[in-house]
């Protein structure tokens, strides 16, 4: 047991659950902020959930939202984080076109409003912060491999928010001597990864497809190219710089990129269907065949105005100052997700946090 209290907003996200089996492990006391829905949307910390009946839970949440302010330093003010880990975005990209004023409101200003919650309660000293940056900041590509020196090109109103984000977290670090962090990770994914993420939603599709439940896989750009590992591991560098000294900003990456089209191949293998590209691998009308039947097709509604196309990060400073490495690597994950997604499928029960 230890005497530390976390405050993770986002709890109910990929990272969140993660993060949170990470930090009971470790024992500490967990806060979470989860946000009002009409449906449940605690799937991912079910597992982990205690009865707020329990005398002395060691995970409580709290009902709450990044655009309210009064809320977030009530939360602070009554649970007293010796660390906050904000994690709670709006975080799909594509979705941050459709809702760029929202998408500011929550990353950004929120970010902001909670490292003032921090100041105004005085816990400057006491409280260290993580803030969940990253690699979209590098955008447009300036150097490769992309590392904590490489300049920022944002190419998303989600990824300007993030920018704001990590700024304000380097500003309250060095005018208010707040312990505050800049996790810049690249992709990482999971059995828990939401739905509409370009990996899950590959995964989930082979799995249905393979059962015979979908007929065909929509998709937007295959010539992306990503360095994906795996949230689990991902959350422990989280928690390995909030231990640290001093703040300060880490890549987390694992050095190696692949494209969506060789994530598609490596998925539906997987699943047991073999694919044939058919020239650049979409015909005229943006269509892909495999084994005859139409498995995959382009739908240019999934293009975003402007993209992201290669990422590759340098993990170097971390390996080098935490000592964190991935030790996941993306066939693996590949083959974890679509596992999992075919049990999912089949009947064999969702995926917790263990999975
Ligand atoms: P998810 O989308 O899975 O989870 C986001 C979490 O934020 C959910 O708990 C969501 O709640 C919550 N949330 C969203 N908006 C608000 C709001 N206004 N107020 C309070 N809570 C809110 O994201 P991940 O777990 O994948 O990512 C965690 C963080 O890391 C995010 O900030 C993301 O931008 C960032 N990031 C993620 C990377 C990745 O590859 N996964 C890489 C780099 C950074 P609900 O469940 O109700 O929707
Ligand atoms: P990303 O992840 O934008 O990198 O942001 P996403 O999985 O959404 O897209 C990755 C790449 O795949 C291409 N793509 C598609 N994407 C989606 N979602 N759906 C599709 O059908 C599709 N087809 C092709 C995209 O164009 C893109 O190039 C994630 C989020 O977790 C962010 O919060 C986080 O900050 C970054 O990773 C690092």
């Amino acid at each position: 047991m230890t005497d530390k209290t976390a405050l993770i907003t986002g709890i109910t996200g990929q990272d969140g659950a993660y993060l949170a089996r990470l930090l009971l492990d470790k024992g500490y006391r967990v806060h979470g902020i989860k946000r009002r829905s009409s449906s449940f949307n605690t799937a991912r910390i079910d597992d982990i959930y205690q009865d707020p009946h329990d005398p002395d839970p060691r995970l409580t949440l709290h009902y709450g939202d990044l655009t309210d302010a009064t809320n977030l330093i009530r939360i602070v003010q009554e649970t007293r984080p010796t660390e906050i880990y904000n994690l709670a975005a709006q975080s799909h990209v594509q979705v941050s076109f459709e809702t760029p004023e929202y998408t500011a409101n929550s990353d950004a200003l929120g970010t902001l409003r909670l490292l003032e919650a921090i100041r105004i309660l005085g816990l400057e000293k006491t409280c260290r912060f993580y803030q969940a940056s990253t690699s979209e900041l590098y955008g447009l590509v300036q150097q490769v491999p992309q590392r904590e020196t490489t300049p920022f090109y944002p190419r998303s109103p989600y990824a300007a928010a993030k920018l704001y984000a990590y700024w304000i977290t380097v500003n309250y670090r060095e005018a208010y001597g707040i312990h505050a962090s800049n996790g810049i990770l690249f992709n990482h994914e999971s059995p828990l990864r939401g739905e509409t993420f370009v990996t899950r939603k590959i995964t989930m599709a082979a799995a249905a497809i393979a059962c015979g439940k979908q007929d065909t896989l929509f998709l937007g750009n295959l010539d992306a190219r990503r360095d994906w590992g795996h949230a689990r591991e991902y959350v422990e560098g989280m928690w390995l710089m909030v231990q640290q000294d001093e703040g300060d900003d880490y890549v987390l990456a694992t050095g190696k990129t692949t494209s969506v089209r060789q994530f598609v191949e490596w998925a539906f293998a997987d699943a047991g269907i073999a694919l044939e590209w058919r020239g650049s691998g979409v015909d005229e009308q943006g269509f892909c065949k495999a084994s005859g039947a139409l498995r995959v097709a382009v739908d240019p509604r999934y293009f975003r105005p402007t993209e992201v196309d290669l990422l590759i990060g340098d993990p170097g400073k971390a390996h080098q100052k935490l000592g964190w490495q991935h030790r996941t690597d993306v066939r693996e994950l590949v083959r974890e997700m679509v596992t999992a997604d075919l049990a999912l499928i089949r009947g064999g029960g969702g995926a917790g946090p263990a999975a």
